[in-house]
């Protein structure tokens, strides 16, 4: 079955799409330029004009955009259209006192949609499907923009929003839910509360899920896929180059197919701003060439991840990011070891816990202390409680190269996610 919503840009020559890439960048500084006077003043201070980019070679030369640019300009100081023309707006949820607004156009719903379309396309959706979105609605960027993709692509759309996992079940069953939209850790919830039901793979239709928003681990797909009996596919995005979509995954699994027509990407060391080659880690950042209200240039994600611009079996030409593996923010450094949460998600998972822990950073006397909670399996004893945890924490150890406190607690006793989960507590920020 060809998986394509549009089959000649997701097919495109490398070359031709350098073209339309090189032709919509020109234009879309032009249109920054002279309508973001926030922008202008950055690219003045660099001495770089609309004229210095003529190609996609030169993008190197414009400025970066970064969260703090969109503090600064809050709200409406990077806004490249009248109001008269915007016709939405989305947000973050600025529980960490950032909040990003973000406006569109119907041009710019149109555009975001279809990357969404792209997406539930590459997962083998078509109109015969029915898509059940459970990403928050609202301001949050998850359900309006499956929302819209599914509609395009025809399914009929089940806009559940998060919560009330029971509800979720019983309208899965009912109506014979195929696609499943939402965070993997709210995945991981809904398949746990269908087997607390009574229920098996064999009692729903699901055959995919559509899962993004916050980083997960390959092992906690396969978790996913055996609870939901999916094939579990990856998507990404970010408020402030419109929502979902920005990439997604294919049949492949490997990586996330970009949407370069819309977003060039780049990788550059966080330090130092140096543009890396394809292959090395680093942060991304976007390009926005099509949106007309809200289009960043040079935007730093703070993501980390890799591209790639290996043939994929798929037949898509679109370059490829990595699954990010957590946010520069994200990392937390304990006693000077860098730790990615998701590497703390692999250990416990390939060591047969389910994906639902907690980890607790503080310090003690100058110390820095890592606590990983994490629920016993339901058929665990009570009895080797302590070797558990001891293996456990070797294992982690292995893995880290530091040694946490393990403490085995009660199945179901952390509190399960239904949009993006919290799994850090970083205590160490009160007392700074
Ligand atoms: O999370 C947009 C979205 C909605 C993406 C639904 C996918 C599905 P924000 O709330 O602005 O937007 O958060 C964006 O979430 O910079 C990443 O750090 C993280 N993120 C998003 N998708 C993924 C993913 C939405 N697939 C921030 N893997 C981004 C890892 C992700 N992290």
């Amino acid at each position: 079955m060809e998986r394509y919503w549009n089959k000649e840009i997701e097919t495109m020559s490398r070359e031709d799409m350098k073209k339309l890439q090189d032709e919509r960048l020109v234009a879309q500084v032009k249109h920054v330029y002279e309508n973001v006077e926030y922008y202008r003043n950055l690219m003045d201070e660099k001495g770089v004009k609309p004229e210095d980019i003529k190609s996609t070679e030169d993008l190197h030369k414009l400025p970066f955009l970064t969260k703090a640019d969109l503090r600064d300009a809050y709200p409406y100081g990077l806004l490249a259209k009248p109001l008269s023309e915007c016709v939405r707006i989305q947000s973050t949820s600025g529980t960490t006192g950032r909040r990003v607004v973000a406006f569109y156009t119907q041009h710019d719903i149109d555009l975001w949609e279809d990357c969404c379309a792209r997406a539930i396309t590459a997962v083998g959706g078509t109109n015969e499907d029915v898509c059940q979105v459970c990403y928050g609605y609202g301001l949050f960027t998850g359900g309006p923009g499956l929302n819209g993709g599914s509609h395009k692509v025809g399914c009929l759309t089940l806009p559940m929003s998060s919560g009330n996992t029971e509800r979720q079940i019983q309208f899965m069953r009912d109506l014979g839910s195929t696609i499943l939209c939402c965070t993997p850790s709210y995945a991981s919830y809904i398949g746990e509360t269908l087997h607390d039901m009574g229920y098996t793979t064999d009692d729903i239709k699901l055959k995919a899920g559509i899962f993004g928003a916050e980083p997960w681990t390959e092992e906690m797909r396969k978790s996913i896929e055996k609870s939901l009996g999916i094939k579990a596919y990856d998507i990404y995005g970010l408020t402030e180059t419109s929502g979902p979509g920005v990439s997604f995954e294919c049949s492949e699994q490997t990586g996330m197919h970009i949407n370069e027509d819309h977003f060039i990407p780049e990788i550059i060391n966080p330090e130092t701003g140096e543009v890396l080659p394809d292959g090395e880690v680093g942060e991304l950042v976007f390009t926005s060439i099509t949106k007309e209200a809200f289009p960043l240039l040079r935007y730093r994600t703070r993501d980390l991840c890799v591209l790639s611009r290996k043939k994929c079996s798929c037949g898509r030409t679109l370059i490829k990011m990595s699954k990010p593996m957590g946010r520069s923010d994200d990392m937390l450094i304990i006693r000077g070891v860098n730790v990615f949460p998701s590497q703390i998600e692999t250990v416990l998972i390939e060591q047969g816990y389910a994906p639902n822990y907690l980890i607790e950073v503080d310090r003690v006397n100058h110390s820095d202390t890592l606590d990983i909670s994490v629920e016993m399996n339901p058929e665990q004893s009570e009895d080797g409680l302590k070797e558990n945890e001891k293996s456990l924490a070797e294992a982690v150890k292995k893995m880290l190269g530091i040694s946490p406190r393990v403490h085995l607690v009660q199945p179901k006793s952390i509190t399960r996610s239904e949009g993006k989960a919290v799994r850090v507590i970083d205590r160490r920020k009160l007392h700074d």
